[in-house]
């Protein structure tokens, strides 16, 4: 497909101009659906600017239009400079969430459904070159249960829509990731994949690298495809030295000396892929990534055949005011604030986050568990409070009507994460799913079609897993058998068995944890979220829930078991700051079971993580008792 030349992350290059359409575009709600009717798409009549990329919600001082569930528009001017003629234009948006519509200078271009991963529209032909172009997109927010996050749209007796999630964290919203305008040549690369190779102190890169030639010539015979381009590789260490070089579209590369990419101590090699025809340079781009291998062995995760034990957070992508908009100055300061506590690990609950979180975890070495958008894979927003409580459990994979819609963009998900997020070293695993309703029979055409999609998708064959939900046990979980490691999200001391009975939540965790052990299923398990909601002002002595101290001694209690048992293989705490949710009896202006306040700054559990984190050695439980 020529249209994925533009889903490479986007960089300048010798053959490849990327510019940036991010700054103030006109913006307008759409609360009686009358844009498209009335032409819209030629310009949205609106005098009110916002920035792009962000989440509109948080902007406004009105409840209506933070709220708002429907349709809405962006608009915004480029000009096309006249010697991009003869190229393939572009244009990239990182994400446009849930939905969009991409029209320029009228015509409609492209559709997108799916708010957390990169498309492209091709405007090559509808661009004025040498002039001024108007770009109008139409985004869309509502939820169903065909879509991910899953969730419903309701409608007030007054006629306005409300989005009822069926997961926990605010439904943002809007062009929330950058926007860039791309020329890219006709011929030109459409993809690579990288697979490290390591056998004693040998390191091999395997590459696989794609192309479309884009261009005819007029030949005796009549107009023919150009003649294939010659892809040629090189690599280069972090001091800008060539290590390796090749020729062709498959190879493998042996890097000599290879320093390893490590958990927190990585080092990346740059890998230059560049087309050439008859010596001309058609195209080029390049990739940075480090040489490491992930595996699973017997209960053990392995990166570079050592075992490793991980040590971190469940996230969300989200912060005052820009919401879950593309901020390099949070994700700057999360990073800073991971390190500090000595934490190597995070998973992105619950969907693929910004291109730049991956760059800088390959760069800083953190471990990565990437996270599809399905979560709430359940039948409705309160259901994982009820199954929490053990009180009932609705079948999701089994709706008429819904389920095969739902599975088609579960796939492109999983399918559009994979290939763009294959390179990373920093990825270890994919979590295919945030707590489903798996208990069904249902359930396992659904997850093995996806589980398998994963596999396929990717060239470097990682683990698979997804995160279950409490009370949800590999015994009656239809899902956990695909699982290469399991995820566990539980709250013991929170959801169950909180307060004064703190003790008896240690006994029930503990006797989860030997019934797993009986089980005897011979994975790692890894625990995906504990935690207490926390006011980021409230002390207490003795403690009472809610309070700093409380907080605490949750997490102790969990670390004291955990630590018994070396088949658990990690912990990420839920959640590395507050973030913003639905409002309800439920939650205090959002979820606080951050370990940092929603404005990055530490509750006292931080200097406790800190203090733990920093004296677990990255092999911690190594080697395995029996
Ligand atoms: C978290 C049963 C646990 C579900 N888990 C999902 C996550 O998205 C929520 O924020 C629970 C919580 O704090 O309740």
């Amino acid at each position: 497909m020529k249209q994925t030349a533009a889903l490479l992350y986007p960089r300048s290059t010798a053959a490849r101009q990327a510019v940036s359409l991010d700054g103030m575009w006109k913006f307008r709600l759409d609360p009686q659906g009358s844009g498209v009717a009335e032409g819209w798409k030629d310009g949205i009549g609106a005098k009110d600017t916002l920035p792009v990329p962000a989440s509109f919600q948080d902007f406004f001082t009105d409840k209506a239009s933070r709220e708002y569930t429907g349709d809405f528009w962006y608009e915004t001017e480029f000009f096309v400079p006249p010697e991009w003629k003869g190229k393939a234009v572009y244009i990239r948006f990182g994400s446009v969430t849930h939905r969009g519509t991409v029209f320029v200078n009228g015509a409609e271009i492209t559709r997108h459904e799916g708010g957390f991963l990169p498309f492209a529209a091709d405007i090559t032909e509808a661009a004025h070159y040498g002039g001024a172009n108007r770009l109008v997109v139409l985004v869309n927010n509502e939820l169903s249960e065909t879509t991910q996050p899953v969730g419903r749209t309701e409608t007030k007796p007054d006629g306005t829509k409300i989005a009822r999630p069926y997961f926990d964290f605010f439904n943002y919203s809007g062009i929330q990731r950058p926007v860039r305008l791309l020329a890219l040549p006709k011929t030109t690369i459409t993809d690579i994949s990288l697979i490290p190779r390591i056998t004693g102190d040998k390191a091999e890169l395997e590459y696989a690298v794609e192309t479309v030639v884009g261009t005819t010539v007029e030949t005796a015979v009549g107009t023919v495809a150009e003649t294939e381009a010659d892809a040629r590789l090189t690599v280069l260490d972090e001091e800008g030295r060539v290590v390796a070089e090749g020729q062709g579209a498959k190879g493998v590369l042996s890097i000599p000396n290879p320093r390893l990419w490590n958990v927190r101590d990585a080092y990346l090699y740059r890998v230059w892929v560049r087309l050439y025809r008859d010596g001309e340079l058609l195209d080029e781009w390049y990739e940075d990534t480090g040489l490491r291998t992930v595996e699973i062995r017997g209960t053990e995760i392995l990166l570079n055949g050592k075992s490793v034990y991980l040590k971190g957070f469940g996230k969300h992508e989200d912060a005052d005011v820009i919401g879950r908009g593309y901020s390099p100055a949070h994700i700057k300061r999360d990073f800073e604030l991971m390190k500090w506590t000595g934490a190597n690990s995070f998973r992105t609950s619950h969907y693929p986050y910004a291109e730049e979180v991956y760059q800088m975890a390959d760069r800083e070495g953190f471990l990565v568990i990437d996270e599809a958008p399905a979560v709430g894979l359940f039948d409705s927003t309160s259901n994982f409070l009820a199954a929490n409580r053990g009180q009932k459990k609705v079948p999701f994979f089994d709706k008429p009507g819904t389920a095969a819609e739902l599975l088609e963009n579960h796939l492109q998900a999983v399918r559009d994460m994979i290939r763009r997020d294959k390179n990373h070293p920093s990825v270890i695993a994919w979590s295919l799913f945030n707590e489903p309703e798996d208990t069904s029979d249902a359930a396992v055409p659904y997850f093995k079609a996806v589980f398998d999609a994963a596999l396929n998708c990717d060239p470097q064959k990682r683990p698979r897993t997804f995160a279950t939900v409490l009370f949800n046990r590999p015994d009656t979980s239809k899902g956990c058998r695909f699982s290469d490691f399991i995820c566990l999200n539980r709250y013991y001391g929170w959801y169950v068995l909180g307060g004064y009975d703190m003790d008896i939540a240690e006994q029930a965790l503990r006797n989860e944890i030997e019934g797993l052990k009986a089980q005897n299923l011979g994975k790692p398990f890894v625990f995906t979220e504990y935690g207490a909601d926390t006011d980021g002002g409230l002390h207490k002595l003795p403690s009472v829930q809610w309070t700093q101290e409380y907080q605490t001694e949750v997490l102790e209690m969990n670390h004291r078991v955990f630590d018994r048992y070396d088949f658990i293989r990690g912990e990420q705490v839920w959640a590395f700051a507050d973030f913003q949710t639905g409002e309800g009896i439920y939650r205090l202006d959002g979820n606080k079971k951050g370990i940092f306040t929603r404005q990055r700054q530490p509750k006292a559990a931080a200097f406790y993580l800190k203090q733990r984190w920093e004296n677990l050695p990255e092999n911690y439980k190594t080697p395995v008792q029996v």
